[in-house]
């Protein structure tokens, strides 16, 4: 972990001109009838889980270049994962991936208290083989034609359940790789049925107070067709299966340009949005650091969020899911955190009474007016000092080099040429 010193030391130094600039803030938010300690207290109180497998150097299909002081295993992650809550506060929860991250969960439990997380969402794998595997997933996994390939997949992510049990997780998250690579290659229709029957038997052995999350994408690793390709059928799936199952939205996982703001709102409607992984994308599943492409767009999803935040049993799950090929993955993923911070706070911010008004009289530039009147505030203050209350860092991506903590890592931890790249 970082030294408290450290950070102490970097709050010193910013401190004073932190407090000048909430200051001026709050008089600016006070014209327009908003309280800033309401929006920040907020902002404090809000988290993103981070995945495990993003604290790796990810890499491409082409190649993969390991930095320093990579983590070794679990273990190593969580402390790169406290590190991250440590500084920016924003993140008290991370999501596990199995088998990548199997482990004795009394050990993983005591190591997430060390460090102090709490576990998200489980992920389950079944779009690569692993060692000693009976059957292999090349050709689909769940949705696999053949009946004992499907059962040793259902079998996994009954145990990704059971486990997840035994560390606090309160929800399983299905991605398959399953799909076609030829016209005809599948039956789409046998396809999906067979999905359906096989997600259903991972679905019974839900806990009461589980919740069951499919994610959709429309292409890789099958390029022709996807099983669970987007939100349409995703829908289906979670009807399917029951008010347990719900629909997880990647930012990535859609074709370009696609209005993905209006797709969170449809799942809203039919009472099945389960949860996010943010990232950000130009032309694909780029797994591109959240906020860095288009910030009006994650802003755009987070307007939705905060519209619809008091509906009843509206609560959905808040994860990072992304790759990192050129940037030290704890930076990416602190700097990705305060984006979604961002994101939200801005949306905290929108005249929501005035847009309903202006929207019920036609009034086109009145209503996108005041969406670009909260995307256009620099909230940065309002999330700095919420950090600041919390005993965190106010510049948390300068505390961590000021404390160097990937050199003194490196040193304990020998680079890793192979390791898990996480694009899921
Ligand atoms: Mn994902």
């Amino acid at each position: 972990m970082i030294d408290k010193d450290t950070i102490a030391a970097g709050n010193a130094h910013a401190d004073a001109d932190l407090a000048r600039d909430y200051e001026t803030l709050g008089e600016r938010l006070d014209r327009r009838g908003i309280g800033i300690d309401a929006i920040k207290a907020k902002v404090a109180a809000y988290g993103v889980a981070v995945p495990s497998w993003g604290v790796g150097t990810g890499g491409t299909r082409f190649a993969r270049f390991p930095g320093g002081g990579e983590p070794r295993g679990i273990f190593d992650k969580l402390d790169d994962c406290g590190v991250i809550h440590q500084l920016t506060g924003a993140t008290p929860a991370v999501s596990l991936h199995l088998p990548w991250d199997k482990a004795d969960p009394a050990d993983l439990r005591a190591k997430a208290e060390e460090v102090g997380l709490t576990f998200d969402a489980m992920n389950s794998n079944t779009f690569q083989d692993q060692p000693g595997q009976t059957h292999s997933y090349k050709f689909g996994s769940l949705s696999q034609a053949d009946a004992a390939t499907r059962q040793q997949a259902v079998e996994h992510n009954l145990d990704c359940i059971e486990i997840g049990t035994a560390l606090g997780s309160k929800a399983l998250t299905i991605w398959v790789g399953d799909g076609s690579n030829f016209p005809g290659q599948v039956h789409f229709g046998r396809q999906f049925e067979r999905y359906l029957d096989a997600t259903a038997q991972v679905y019974a052995g839900l806990p009461a107070d589980w919740r069951l999350f499919t994610e959709h994408k429309m292409y890789e690793p099958a390029f022709y067709s996807t099983v669970v390709q987007d939100w349409g059928t995703n829908l289906m799936i979670a009807q399917h299966l029951g008010p347990q199952a719900f629909c997880l939205v990647d930012l990535g996982h859609h074709a370009p340009n696609v209005n993905i703001e209006m797709i969170v709102s449809r799942l809203i409607h039919a009472g099945k949005l389960g949860g996010f992984h943010f990232n950000d994308s130009k032309y694909g599943d780029d797994d591109l650091d959240t906020g860095s492409i288009d910030p009006y767009r994650l802003f755009l999803v987070f307007n939705e969020l905060v519209d619809a935040a008091d509906a009843p049993g509206f609560d959905p799950m808040h994860m990072l899911d992304q790759s990192h090929n050129v940037t030290d993955p704890i930076e990416s993923l602190m700097s990705s955190a305060m984006e979604v911070q961002r994101a939200y706070a801005m949306a905290l911010l929108v005249d929501r009474a005035g847009l309903s008004a202006a929207q019920d009289a036609n009034d086109a530039l009145a209503a996108q007016g005041m969406l670009k009147a909260a995307f256009r505030t620099d909230v940065e203050p309002i999330l700095a000092m919420a950090r600041r209350d919390k005993g965190c860092a106010i510049d948390p991506i300068a505390t961590y080099r000021a404390a160097g903590y990937r050199a003194k890592v490196a040193g304990k931890r020998p680079a890793v040429a192979a390791g898990s790249s996480g694009i899921v």
